[in-house]
């Protein structure tokens, strides 16, 4: 139960000597990270599999004890409401995603997703409500791995997205988004984007090395760079490795080689912001001595600067037309999402580094290479994010790791940007 309102408000001094409990921070990590945890010392919760289940009902559960009601929507998006003192505020959420990669790392997603929980469980011990009510929230499927694109129910939520493209998208093998919700209990009957909020505050670890090269703690996060998927199909023809001369083959794989070396060959030429990467490959029908008649592979192109991404687009058709005449074989490029670069609101970034500052942080200002669900929130609600370092930079990787000292850092800025934006002053706009 959420605690009896304390008759006045902790004086301010009272509110800005509130710190989260590293330990407890920690190990609620690792005993998420335990679900799913791979033999290199990684998770594998894919999306709406049954680890993903389990990790959800432990979060659950943990909210629960600290004084949250639960409520989950069409696409599986949870939200741990902590009560507020003025039922007319909009709340404001704090949150990530629980869902991993499938070589994930223990803190990717799931330090925003419990740094939120850390906040209210500080402020319940404490028996501290704010005015506005605060959102624990765990996003479905942001990492995009099983299901394509990724971000896709904050994005539903946030209209980019509509919910039947989203409920329709299928894994590798066929299962859809819709179906595993409903296998795994998680199928809400709140419409996707009925929820609102007044602000939007995500914690999570930089997956870059910046932060950690410059000796800093926190950082504040001002908007991330843009993106575009493609799935590109490559068709030649199957034949026998031994008995078809060399010229005249129609080879999907060298074809697509050649892809792949131009798409780094476009990211180059955009230097140094732009990245271009293939991560999936399916050859078929895959076999040693049968020339690849088919060959499908994605594409992540991704710029700060939307009209760069456009040339990279450009050049990747120019590229491909010539694939296609070189080689003989049949080229389809889809685009399958295209998410232009994301500035976060002013008052949210101001109030991350208002509690940076006042927690006395060193910190600085950057734009996120890696693309979150507050990337898809911001374009509906106001929305900032707070990044902490992590070893190396390396993420989505099995060996991703933090510090505690750095989390601890990364949650209490939380904690205060969300009493500066949920408390007396209330950013929650009015219903
Ligand atoms: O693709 C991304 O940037 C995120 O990790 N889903
Ligand atoms: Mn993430
Ligand atoms: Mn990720």
């Amino acid at each position: 139960m959420p605690p009896e309102v304390p008759p006045e408000m902790p004086s301010a001094d009272a509110l800005r000597a509130l710190r989260v409990n590293r330990a407890r921070l920690w190990d609620s990590i690792m005993a998420m990270a335990e679900i799913g945890a791979t033999a290199a010392g990684g998770s594998c919760r894919l999306a709406l599999t049954d680890e993903d289940r389990a990790g959800r009902e432990l979060f659950t559960q943990w909210c629960r004890e600290s004084g949250c009601d639960i409520r989950v929507d069409q696409l599986g998006n949870i939200f741990a409401r902590y009560p507020g003192r003025d039922t007319g505020r909009l709340p404001v959420g704090m949150g990530s995603h629980l869902d991993t990669q499938p070589h994930g790392g223990k803190f990717d997603g799931i330090f925003g997703v419990l740094a939120g929980l850390e906040v209210v469980r500080t402020l319940h011990e404490n028996g501290i409500q704010t005015a506005a009510p605060l959102e624990i929230i765990d996003w479905t499927n942001e990492e995009g791995s099983r299901f394509a694109p990724a971000m896709l129910a904050s994005g539903v939520y946030a209209g980019l997205f509509e919910a039947d493209f989203a409920l329709t998208r299928a894994d590798a093998d066929g299962r859809t988004v819709g179906g595993e919700l409903q296998r795994i209990g998680y199928a809400g009957s709140e419409p996707c984007g009925a929820h609102p909020l007044g602000a939007f505050l995500e914690a999570h670890i930089e997956q870059g090395p910046i932060l950690e090269r410059h000796g800093e703690v926190v950082g504040v996060v001002t908007g991330a760079q843009g993106l575009r998927w493609y799935d590109i199909t490559l068709c030649g023809r199957d034949s026998h490795t031994g008995s078809t001369p060399m010229p005249g083959r129609k080879d999907a794989l060298v074809a697509a080689a050649r892809l792949i070396q131009d798409a780094e060959h476009i990211a180059g030429d955009f230097a140094p912001h732009a990245v271009g990467t293939v991560g999936e490959l399916q050859v078929r029908p895959n076999s040693r001595n049968t020339i690849p008649g088919e060959v499908r592979m994605s594409l992540d192109f991704r710029h700060p600067d939307q009209a760069a991404l456009a040339e990279m687009d450009g050049q990747l058709a120019q590229r491909v037309d010539a694939v296609r005449r070189a080689r003989g074989v049949e080229i389809t490029v889809e685009e399958i999402w295209h998410n232009p670069p994301v500035h976060f609101d002013a008052k949210c970034v101001a109030g991350v580094q208002q509690a940076a500052d006042q927690l006395g942080y060193p910190n600085r200002r950057m734009v996120s290479g890696a693309g979150h669900d507050a990337c898809q929130v911001a374009r509906k609600v106001p929305t900032a994010m707070i990044f902490v370092p992590c070893a190396g930079g390396i993420s989505h990787n099995e060996a991703e790791s933090a510090e505690p000292e750095h989390l601890e850092a990364g949650a209490n800025t939380l904690l205060h940007a969300a009493l500066n934006l949920a408390g007396e002053a209330g950013a929650g706009g009015r219903r």
